[in-house]
């Protein structure tokens, strides 16, 4: 029979999910939560709550994701929607230059308000469609990492959750267990191998840590011409 601990002994998180409008924030969620993909872009008003339950070789985790708003127009974003936040999802379009140039404005938004120790990811979806042409440049923070998935292709899903729940239960080693395994869309065109060959330069060519705030580095007077981005330069 399979071991399915009760709520009450599940460690419970709240996570934000954080990013421009139409970058597929609901989407993640709704794929998770049903393992439907809905084509049509429906904005979030405000904020949607979804809590996320999940296994893992160590504990079982309640991710509690408040998906919010990316536009303003449709509810913004308030400062109360922080509050207790443990961990956090910053998600752009790989497709879309302008929403990675909006992480590092996510980002300061968060570290407002939730300080620069809360376990985040950066997450780069929509893998299978041609990336943005400025490459795409990640700083190491210590609280943050970086990965990149495709909700339609259903590639690399678990792994934005799994680096949270590594981080909020002080595991390297904690895989996320007994998922349900969902399918690609169909008709849906893409190329695995493509897709992790360009997360793993990301990952391979991740600048060093800043040593000042003030600090300005050289990607980032080359960004000025758009040949790149740092994604966090919060
Ligand atoms: N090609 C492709 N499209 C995707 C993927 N994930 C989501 N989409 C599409 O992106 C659009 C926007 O998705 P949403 O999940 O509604 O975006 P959102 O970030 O929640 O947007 P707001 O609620 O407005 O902040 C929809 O048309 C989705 O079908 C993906 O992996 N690949
Ligand atoms: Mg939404």
């Amino acid at each position: 029979m399979e071991f399915r601990p009760s709520l009450s002994a599940r460690h419970t998180y709240k996570c934000l999910i954080l990013g421009d409008s139409g970058v597929g924030k609901s989407t993640f969620l709704r794929r998770h939560a049903t393992g439907q993909f809905e084509d049509q872009h429906v904005p979030t008003h405000g904020l949607n709550v979804h809590t996320l339950l999940l296994e893992t070789n160590y504990q079982a985790v309640a991710l509690e994701m408040w998906d919010i708003a990316g536009d303003s127009r449709h509810g913004g974003l308030h400062n109360g929607y922080f509050f207790f936040a443990k961990c956090a999802i910053i998600m752009f379009d790989l497709s879309v230059s302008s929403t990675a140039a909006s992480v590092t404005r996510w980002q300061q938004r968060l570290e407002e308000i939730c300080g620069n120790e809360l376990p985040v990811v950066v997450c780069g979806n929509k893998a299978e469609l041609e990336r943005m042409c400025p490459e795409l440049l990640f700083r190491k923070q210590d609280n943050l990492d970086y990965c990149e998935l495709s909700a339609r292709a259903a590639w690399n899903l678990e792994e934005p959750l799994q680096l949270l729940c590594r981080r909020l239960l002080m595991r390297k080693d904690l895989k996320l267990i007994s998922q349900p395994v969902l399918k690609p869309v169909k008709d849906c065109d893409y190329n695995e191998a493509a897709m992790k060959e360009q997360m793993d330069s990301v990952l391979q060519k991740m600048l060093p840590p800043k040593i000042k705030a003030s600090e300005t580095c050289e990607p980032n007077e080359v960004g000025d011409f758009k040949r790149f981005i740092v994604l966090n330069e919060g």
